[in-house]
């Protein structure tokens, strides 16, 4: 390292996705931090912020000036993915271009769903014209939104103005205007019983993995205009059980999912999940993290908390979350 390199460099440390674009706003909105893939050794000291996606494990356990951590995702079960992690501030992405973009998934699939889709779809691939002639309001379908957070709230409210009825479960309770909330353990099975299509929109902890289960399933309820619930995630994959999908589609305790998220990504081209008439598939694409939106105010946050400002967004690492 060299003068030229003084204590301020940002690690940008990101498996999967590609970092050009990262470094292309970094260098405009923080020309004074220089940004670096690589620390010089496990100890860098010129290091003082991480901005990571799926850091590699270890990575920053050594970093003897780390000041926190920021995760390029509102999911931060990626960061915790690394068992080595330094006990430093997690700051996760809250921002209204995310936000935004969840909320247009959620009420695409479920207008989707509500307005059949699938069914539509299928009958133009053998050239069937049939309309529903019974094709429900949205007034008469209940959404129920797992998890009332800064994604679950927005999307309530849009699907609020389309006239949905909507029901929300999050881990403490919470008021939210015009939706029925429930929480915690003693609130998932009223819950269950509120709503027909569930949109899955939880943080992936230990208290959530795998909360997508047969079990669940059964206990959703089974009237209404859909016939079978419909289940969309957009949360995490590690919160399905994929084969207890399957077995509750095939069984008709679901009527229709939609995935944005698996247990394993990319999924694996034998899934029996691709093919299913009843799946609807998206690649991790619900809310994309976009780094002209996210850029700017994450250095922004640096610079202020250089200047002894607290940090805001921050993950609460007992909850995971
Ligand atoms: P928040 O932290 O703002 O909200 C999380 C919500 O989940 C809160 O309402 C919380 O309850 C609730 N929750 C957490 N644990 C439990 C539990 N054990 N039981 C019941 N409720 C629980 O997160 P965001 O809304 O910003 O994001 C949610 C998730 O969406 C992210 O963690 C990420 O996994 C996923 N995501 C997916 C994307 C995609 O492209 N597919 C893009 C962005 C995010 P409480 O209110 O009581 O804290
Ligand atoms: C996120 C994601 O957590 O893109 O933001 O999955």
């Amino acid at each position: 390292m060299t003068d030229a390199s003084p204590k301020r460099r940002i690690l940008l440390a990101l498996t999967g996705w590609q970092p050009d674009v990262w470094l292309k706003e970094l260098a405009v909105a923080a020309p004074d931090r220089p940004v670096t893939l690589e620390p010089d050794g496990a100890a860098d000291p010129s290091i003082t912020y991480a901005v990571v996606w799926k850091q590699r494990p270890a990575l920053l356990a050594g970093l003897p000036n780390l000041k926190a951590i920021f995760s390029l995702g509102a999911g931060v079960d990626h960061v915790f993915a690394d068992t080595d992690l330094p006990d430093v501030p997690i700051v996760r992405v809250v921002s209204p271009d995310l936000t935004a973009r969840m909320s247009e998934y959620v009420v695409w699939q479920v207008l989707d769903h509500h307005r059949l889709g699938p069914r539509y779809r299928a009958q133009q691939a053998e050239r069937i014209w049939e309309e529903d002639r019974f094709q429900s309001a949205a007034s008469a379908i209940t959404v129920g939104i797992m998890g009332l957070g800064e994604l679950g709230r927005d999307a309530a409210a849009k699907l609020r103005v389309l006239g949905f009825e909507v029901s929300g479960w999050s881990r403490r309770p919470k008021q939210v205007e015009g939706v029925e909330t429930f929480a915690g353990d003693e609130g998932l099975g009223p819950f269950l019983a509120s709503a027909d299509i569930f949109v899955v929109l939880l943080p992936l902890t230990s208290d959530t993995r795998h909360i997508l289960n047969r079990d669940l399933f059964t206990q959703m309820r089974k009237r209404g205009p859909l016939g079978a619930p419909v289940l969309i995630n957009a949360g995490r994959g590690g919160l399905q059980n994929e084969t207890d999908i399957l077995t509750a589609l095939d069984e008709g305790h679901l009527s229709a999912v939609t995935l944005d998220v698996f247990e394993q990504e990319p999924l694996d081209p034998s899934s029996r999940l691709w093919t299913h008439p009843k799946v609807t598939i998206t690649p991790h694409a619900a809310a994309t993290s976009v780094a002209s939106s996210l850029v700017k105010p994450m250095v922004a946050q640096m610079d202020a908390h250089d200047r002894g400002a607290p940090l805001v967004n921050l993950v609460d690492r007992s909850a995971g979350y």
